[in-house]
C-alpha cells in the first residue's frame, strides 16, 4: 500500500462549503485501490493551515502528499509552483489578510511542485475531466499550505512526492436565485472522480521511484 496524506480545506469567503473538503470526505467511500488514505481537513488560516499540514507530515510519515483547495475556472488546476509570498483579496477565516508577506522571512523565493504535474493533467484530461496546469496557487492559503508542505520536506532532506491541485466551485455555490449567467462549476461525481485519478497516478510514481530492494543481502566478506 502506498500512504498518501489528502487534504482538503473548510469553507472560506462566506461560503458554506467547500468543494475540497466534500471530496476528500466523498474519497472515504470506498477509498482508492492500492492507496492508504489520511485525510485530513486544515482550516483556512495563515496561522495554522501551514503549521497543520507540517506537523500531518511528521506524524504519518506519508510516501505522498496531495492537497487540494477551492478554485475559480472550469478545469482542475495542477499546480507547478508554491511561491513565498502571502498577498490576500480577503481576509482568511481569523480575520488575517496579509499585503505582501513572507511565508517564511528565511525562505526560498519559491518551490516547485514534486508531483508529476503533466501526467496528472493529461491523466485527468483522459479520464474525462477537465484539467489544466497552473503556474501559481496564487498568494492566499492554498499557496501557503504548498509552500510549507514543500519547504517543510526539503528542510527534513525528504523526497516524498508533493503538490497541489486547485478544483472548480460547486454547482451549488455559483447558482443564484437571478437569470445571469453563472460562474463555471464542477459537480462533486466529477470532482472525485478527478481525486481518485490523481491518487491513482501519484502512487503508481510512488511504486516507480520506490528504490528496489536488493534481491540478495551483501556479505560484506
Ligand atoms: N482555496 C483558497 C484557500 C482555501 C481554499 O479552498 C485558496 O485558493 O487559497
Amino acid at each position: 500500500m502506498v500512504k498518501i496524506l489528502v487534504t482538503g480545506f473548510e469553507p472560506f469567503g462566506g461560503s458554506n462549503v467547500n468543494p475540497s473538503q466534500r471530496l476528500v470526505e466523498a474519497l472515504a467511500v470506498g477509498g482508492v485501490e492500492g492507496v492508504e488514505l489520511v485525510r485530513v481537513i486544515l482550516p483556512c488560516r495563515f496561522e495554522d493551515a501551514g503549521r497543520q499540514v507540517a506537523a500531518a507530515i511528521d506524524r504519518h510519515r506519508p510516501d505522498a502528499v496531495v492537497c487540494f483547495g477551492q478554485g475559480s475556472g472550469a478545469s482542475m488546476a495542477v499546480e507547478r509552483v508554491g511561491v513565498n509570498l502571502e498577498d490576500a483579496r480577503i481576509a482568511d477565516n481569523a480575520g488575517d489578510q496579509p499585503d505582501g508577506r513572507p511565508v517564511d522571512a528565511d525562505g526560498a523565493p519559491a518551490y516547485f511542485a514534486t508531483l508529476p504535474v503533466k501526467e496528472l493533467a493529461r491523466a485527468l484530461n483522459a479520464g474525462g475531466v477537465p484539467a489544466r496546469l497552473s503556474l501559481s496557487a496564487g498568494a492566499f492559503v492554498c499557496n501557503h499550505v504548498l509552500y510549507s508542505a514543500l519547504r517543510h520536506l526539503d528542510r527534513r532532506g525528504r523526497r516524498t512526492p508533493c503538490g497541489f491541485v486547485h478544483v472548480p466551485k460547486l454547482p451549488e455555490q455559483v447558482a443564484t436565485d437571478d437569470f445571469s449567467d453563472k460562474e463555471s462549476s464542477m459537480g462533486l461525481d466529477t470532482l472525485t472522480l478527478g481525486a481518485r485519478i490523481v491518487l491513482t497516478v501519484v502512487a503508481d510514481h510512488v511504486r516507480t521511484q520506490a528504490p528496489v530492494p536488493a534481491l540478495t543481502a551483501t556479505t560484506g566478506s
